[in-house]
């Protein structure tokens, strides 16, 4: 059954007494930088201080939406919030909770709590902006491994996810994502690029379990503007689905692979809350066996 935004329902966060610190620039510290140094964000350091219930008179949080945003390309909002009708709504619905908006300005406010940034930064939308990740694992002997994509945008390693189009099930988005992203070779040799297009349709005709939906710690997040997903695992636990997925190995920005999971280690770093769903995933195989 496709699963539809608008289905959100239960608060989610990645974790019960999650904090949110990408989307406080703490992760990549250099004194807070917002989108690859463009500013410098409002330092939010003190974890007690995140919370919107909690004052903090002195936050003076920098306003910042990116040139490409205020241009109005389709997929951004207007600049002014107050001209949008239906937050709470439809594809405005977020997974967390029924989010409040800003009295003066319209804007929502994040529920995850406070950035250090007010307005849109890189993201088109106000309020939730819903991407979906879809996390492929599979055995390889005796080490589980996923497709993992290198972020062109800051080289970080990342599950092939991306923003869920207008009208579009997030079951589609998956399968569009692991094409585009996934499949260079469907231009090179178009007969295994059928051969591949049967496997994608195999695989992702069978997800294997929704991991999370909920608000991710995306580093592009501001006070009024923030990603959520739905992480959807498909795990090939006989390898046969994805024998012919062939990744095009490599470190470039773009580069996609399999990536073996190495849950002990500080150095498996991940984009966002990617490793958080990589867990997720991990204890779901493991559980399951
Ligand atoms: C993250 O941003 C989501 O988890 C998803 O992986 C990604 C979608 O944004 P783009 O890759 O389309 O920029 O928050």
């Amino acid at each position: 059954m496709p699963l539809s935004v608008s289905s959100a329902t239960a608060m989610s966060l990645p974790t019960k007494n999650f904090i949110h610190s990408k989307a406080r620039g703490l992760a990549n510290e250099p004194r807070f930088s917002y989108a690859n140094n463009l500013i410098a964000r409002f330092p939010v350091e003190n974890d007690n201080l995140v919370k919107w219930s909690t004052p903090y008179d002195d936050y003076r949080p920098v306003e910042y939406t990116h040139k490409s945003v205020l241009a109005g390309p389709v997929w951004a909002d207007p600049g002014d919030a107050r001209e949008i009708k239906d937050f709470n709504e439809g594809k405005r619905v977020s997974f967390t909770r029924k989010y409040s908006l800003d009295e003066v300005s319209g804007r929502p406010e994040n529920p995850a709590g406070r950035t250090g940034v007010i307005g849109r930064g890189l993201l088109g939308q106000y309020g939730p902006n819903h991407a979906a990740d879809p996390l492929v694992t599979r055995m390889n002997g005796s080490v589980l491994e996923f497709v993992a994509i290198k972020r062109r945008d800051n080289g970080e390693w990342a599950i092939p996810g991306g923003m869920v189009d207008a009208g579009q099930t997030v079951s589609q988005t998956l399968k569009r994502e692991f094409l585009e992203e996934a499949q260079n070779l469907l231009d090179k040799d178009p007969d295994q690029a059928k051969i591949v297009e049967k496997s994608v349709s195999d695989l992702f005709a069978s997800p294997t379990e929704t991991l999370y939906k909920g608000y991710v710690d995306d580093p592009r997040n501001t006070d009024n503007a923030w990603m959520e997903t739905v992480c959807t695992l498909f795990h090939d636990a006989s390898g046969e689905m994805t024998k012919n997925l062939k990744l095009e190995a490599g470190d470039d920005a773009g580069a996609v692979k399999w990536m073996p999971i190495d849950l002990k280690s500080d150095d498996f770093k991940l984009y966002a809350s990617h490793r958080d769903f990589i867990q997720r995933a991990w204890d779901f195989v493991y559980k399951a066996e």
